[in-house]
């Protein structure tokens, strides 16, 4: 089944803007949108004019329209890039994407970098079309939507291919609307680097790293397990404070047995990673 999405560049994610400490990026920005949109550069210290806030710091970008956006960097870290029209639905529909700064005080070798942009989507498990906007009613207006589908760079379920031994370092982003996504390895603890605030004075140790929605985690671990595991990297329901909307079904379903299978296809919908562990060459 097809899903058409909404997207920066016609990737999902957009494409990775990548840049060093005291760089000036330039955007060149077309809108082919159906909608008016702007971008919004989340967490870089940018000049209020390139902050893409519509009606405040410039009028929003017309379907058709364009817009220059330049600024200088001069924080390492990892941030991303959406709109700022109707935010909710039109990040749903595909829009973000990744920026990387680059640290020069960062390590050579670092082992495998990895961006892994956390996302999901509302989409009908049936036929893979959006769901309305209006769906889950009030419930998800008041505490915020859950998709129906999680992905991980724009995949559903992807395979990565990790070395016994061999450091990872993941940076995380959380593109989701209101999903907060605990990331937990099992044998493994994570080293935080950083997070919403760019890189951290000194890095800490901790087991689970919840990133909830627009937040960021730069982290390092160390592959361990034997060559030849797989294992399965799973999101869990987390209590945002009021419960999860979790088996809170955004279509309604009057049979029980019509919502067990569609609990059943929604677990399936959860696993984020598959990790393959292989040997070091
Ligand atoms: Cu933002």
């Amino acid at each position: 089944m097809t899903t058409p999405v909404w997207t920066y560049g016609g990737t999902l994610p957009g494409p990775l803007i990548k840049a060093k400490v005291g760089d000036t990026v330039i955007i060149h920005f077309k809108n082919s949108l159906p909608d008016s949109t702007t971008i919004h550069w989340h967490g870089l210290r940018v000049p209020n004019q390139m902050d893409g806030v519509p009606g405040v710091t410039q009028p929003p970008v017309e379907s058709g329209g364009e817009f220059r956006y330049e600024f200088t960097v001069d924080d390492a870290g990892t941030y991303w890039y959406h709109p700022h029209v109707n935010s909710a639905a039109q990040v749903g529909w595909g829009v973000y994407g990744p920026i990387v700064v680059e640290d020069p005080n960062d390590p050579v070798e670092f082992g495998d970098d990895l961006i892994l942009v956390m996302s999901d989507m509302s989409l009908n498990v049936g036929d893979g079309s959006f769901l309305p906007e209006n769906a889950g009613g009030s419930f998800t207006d008041l505490f915020g939507k859950e998709g129906t589908v999680v992905l991980v760079n724009g995949k559903i379920r992807p395979s990565l291919k990790v070395r016994q031994g061999k450091q990872q370092r993941w940076r995380v982003i959380n593109a989701s609307r209101s999903r907060y996504i605990p990331i937990r390895l099992r044998d493994h603890t994570f080293t935080i680097l950083g997070g919403d605030n760019g890189l951290a004075e000194r890095s800490r140790e901790a087991g689970r790293v919840v990133v909830t929605p627009s937040e960021r985690a730069d982290v390092v671990f160390t592959p361990m397990h034997e060559p030849g595991t797989t294992q399965t990297f799973r999101w869990v329901p987390f209590n945002r404070g009021f419960g999860t909307v979790y088996r809170r079904s955004s279509v309604p379903l009057k049979q029980s047995w019509m919502k067990l299978l569609y609990q059943l296809r929604f677990l399936n919908n959860f696993v984020l990673l598959k990790l393959l562990t292989s040997a070091t060459p």
